[in-house]
């Protein structure tokens, strides 16, 4: 299909509450979307690489200006058939994918709402309602996350993350592990910690956590396949798997025993899947991840989280967990407790309201 026009916009999404995390405190989250036509057909992609570079290198100002000024320009008037077509036109911009990510949903989402098919049957994927779980930031105190934790596991959630950092670690994690014996919990230290910090993670080891994701530096392998040696727990990396290169790579090193795949830090869908598939050969399991998105991007990270191998329940939450209302509609909801269910409309089943889409925009541009 040709590429006719290209509408990017940079977005400062207001939270319902701050989102702290070993990356800092948010009370915004800037998210780039884009919306990419091909006759009178629309598609819809979105990235959130957040303001400040401090998950990944990339951010949203940066991926805006990457998107305007060296990939849309490759993308228009062109004529791509295929996600790995897309990705071909953007490899001459070393890294970024986060930018690139947002081209290849909205190629997708496009895609599928000319074929007039739900964006997860695209995919590949087999059965639309998936797992999600239910993740926790650093909290005020201890008994808050207890109390949250309690709510969280009376409503059904099969498994939690807890976000980790120094000041919200081993002492909080302790307490929550003597008070829920049994629960299915993980931790994500967000690339907080060193090699020198070995001791702690062997005392993680004793607490029975599903595991423990990106502990150490955000582009590391090595260091994460010398700390998994000394662990029975497994890792999971994130913020180390950027390319299907970065997961052969890890999987080669046995650097982790999961990996998180989010469609915005590996560039979009058509390499979510290809790491998907890399992963269910060479028998690692993988779930799907989120960076806050609104409806749009986590549409597509519900359908993405519909394939196979995806077998640890997705970090894909209610929209109003964070945004009241989202930007985009209808807003992620649960069919059933502790699952979600991927839209069975064309495409990945959600788009901005406009309205919200303009009080939010900070930055837009129309290509053609
Ligand atoms: O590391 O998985 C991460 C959100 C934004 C940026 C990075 C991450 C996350 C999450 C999302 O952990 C899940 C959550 O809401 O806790
Ligand atoms: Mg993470």
């Amino acid at each position: 299909m040709r590429i006719d026009a290209i509408d990017v916009y940079r977005v400062a999404m207001p939270l319902v509450y701050p989102f702290r995390t070993a990356f800092g405190d948010n009370e915004v989250i800037d998210s780039v979307l884009v919306r990419m036509r091909s006759g009178g057909v629309y598609g819809w992609g979105e990235s959130a690489p957040w303001g400040v570079p401090g998950y990944s290198p990339e951010f949203a100002a940066g991926a805006f200006v990457i998107i305007r000024d060296f990939l849309a320009p490759r993308l228009l008037g062109e004529d791509v058939q295929t996600g790995a077509d897309i990705q071909i036109r953007l490899a001459h911009v070393k890294g970024n994918p986060f930018a690139k990510a947002a081209l290849d949903l909205a190629w997708w989402d496009l895609a599928a709402r000319r074929q007039a098919k739900p964006l997860w049957q695209l995919l590949g994927g087999a059965d639309p309602e998936v797992d999600v779980g239910a993740d926790f930031g650093v909290m005020e105190s201890v008994d808050d996350l207890l109390r949250t934790m309690e709510t969280a596991l009376a409503a059904g959630f099969k498994r939690t993350k807890l976000k980790f950092r120094p000041g919200w670690d081993l002492d909080m994690l302790t307490a929550v592990r003597r008070r829920f014996p049994d629960a299915v919990i993980h931790i994500d230290c967000n690339s907080a910690y060193t090699l020198a910090d070995v001791d702690m993670f062997q005392q993680i080891d004793q607490l029975g956590m599903a595991m423990i994701e990106q502990p150490l530096m955000h582009d590391d392998l090595l260091d994460h396949a010398a700390l998994q040696a000394q662990l029975k727990t497994p890792l999971c990396l994130d913020e180390s798997i950027t390319s299907l290169d970065k997961a052969r790579q890890a999987i080669q090193l046995r650097a982790c025993g999961w990996i998180n795949i989010k469609p915005g830090r590996v560039g979009g869908l058509t390499n979510a899947i290809a790491i998907h598939d890399l992963c269910q050969g060479a028998g690692v399991p993988c779930w799907v991840g989120g960076m806050l998105e609104s409806a749009v991007g986590a549409s597509h990270c519900l359908a993405l989280a519909t394939l196979p191998n995806f077998i640890y329940p997705a970090d894909i939450f209610p929209s109003e967990r964070f945004y009241k209302p989202d930007l985009s509609e209808p807003p992620m909801a649960l069919s059933a407790p502790s699952r979600m269910t991927a839209s069975n409309t064309p495409g990945c089943g959600a788009e901005p309201d406009p309205m919200r889409l303009e009080q939010r925009t900070l930055e837009h541009v129309h290509l053609v």
